[in-house]
């Protein structure tokens, strides 16, 4: 089939049109739910992904710094097993820091990458990076993980193996059987020989939780209090910033942390592109995040039933964080 000649502007232009529709489209969806939620997808705009990096700078939230750590220890153990070259796809890898950490300069032991982010903004600071250490086959999609997956797919090179890295402990941001699905299609697009890199926090004493996700700073709320900002840009949204406030909420039955943002008294908010009025009572919240903790076995026990094989742990004790490596 032959493709229609549009203008890389038209075509870019459509795109963002596309994604504004879903964008409404969820908005409303979600907004209407009992409890009121928001996908935390949506926190990465790119003023967004700019205060996540800030969150991982935050001297309370130490996922970060504990990954970099424990992949810059067993970078050679984690790669060991893998025939060369090792293709790297990284699933929502932001900055692409840590992805630099286990890649190292390219040649023999990677030489490929591909990265799958719903950030423009993460996509273009990783590629950067890449290009910056000599990397000259990259391919980015900018598109959620299940549609980034398949794409990633085709575009796997025939010799080698591949190593999904789903780092960061964002696989925290879905329930346990989405977040299993999720584990099933990346082993779809695995083959024997192939492997995935997981990073997981692990559940820790509560008051550590709470301040790594409600900082003293305050930048955790300003993070959180951007998706109403950006629905009011996008969206031709209402709300009122000062008038909602941001919690970080533990919920130990579901071993996940809540973030909400409670309107702090009776108001009415329009969202004109989602075709919504909503009465907020005093009170009342929008439940923006999850973010589920594991035990380290647990872990394991997600990847098997998802259909992986063997697996191998590196843990940081102290920061209680996981990386768990997946064999196919
Ligand atoms: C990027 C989803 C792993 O849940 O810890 C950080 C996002 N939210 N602070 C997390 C987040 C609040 C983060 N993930």
């Amino acid at each position: 089939m032959k493709a229609p000649l549009l203008h890389p502007d038209t075509r870019h232009a459509a795109a963002t049109a596309a994604a504004r529709t879903t964008f409404a489209a969820e908005v409303r969806e979600y907004l209407l739910r009992t409890p009121r939620q928001l996908p935390s997808k949506y926190f990465y705009d790119d003023l967004g992904s700019t205060l996540f990096e800030a969150i991982c700078r935050l001297p309370w939230y130490r996922i970060t710094r504990t990954e970099s750590a424990l992949l810059a220890a067993h970078r050679a153990s984690i790669l060991a097993p893998l025939r060369r070259p090792v293709s790297l796809i990284e699933l929502g890898g932001g900055s692409g820091e840590k992805l630099a950490i286990l890649a190292g300069p390219p040649g023999p032991q990677v030489a490929h990458v591909q990265l799958i982010d719903i950030s423009h903004a993460a996509l273009e600071m990783s590629r950067t990076r890449l290009r910056e250490m000599g990397y000259r086959s990259i391919i980015t999609h900018q598109c959620t993980y299940e549609e980034g997956l398949v794409r990633a797919g085709r575009h796997r090179p025939a010799d080698g193996s591949l190593l999904v890295l789903f780092l960061g402990s964002n696989i925290g941001n879905f329930d346990p059987p989405v977040a299993r699905n999720l584990l099933a299609r990346v082993r779809r697009v695995l083959r024997a020989g192939d492997a995935l890199l997981l990073g997981t926090d692990l559940v820790k004493p509560e008051p550590e939780l709470r301040l790594a996700y409600d900082d003293p700073l305050g930048v955790t709320a300003a993070f959180n209090r951007n998706l109403l900002r950006r629905i009011n840009e996008e969206l031709d949204g209402t709300f009122d910033l000062d008038g909602f406030a941001h919690r970080a909420a533990w919920n130990a039955a579901e071993s996940r942390i809540e973030m909400h943002l409670v309107s702090v008294r009776a108001q009415r908010v329009r969202v004109g592109a989602a075709d919504l009025q909503i009465d907020f009572a005093a009170g009342e919240w929008i439940w923006t995040e999850s973010s589920h903790k594991y035990a380290a076995e647990q872990v394991i026990a997600e990847g098997q039933a998802a259909g992986f094989g063997p697996a191998d742990q590196w843990i940081d004790e102290r920061a209680r964080f996981a990386l768990t490596r997946f064999s196919v």
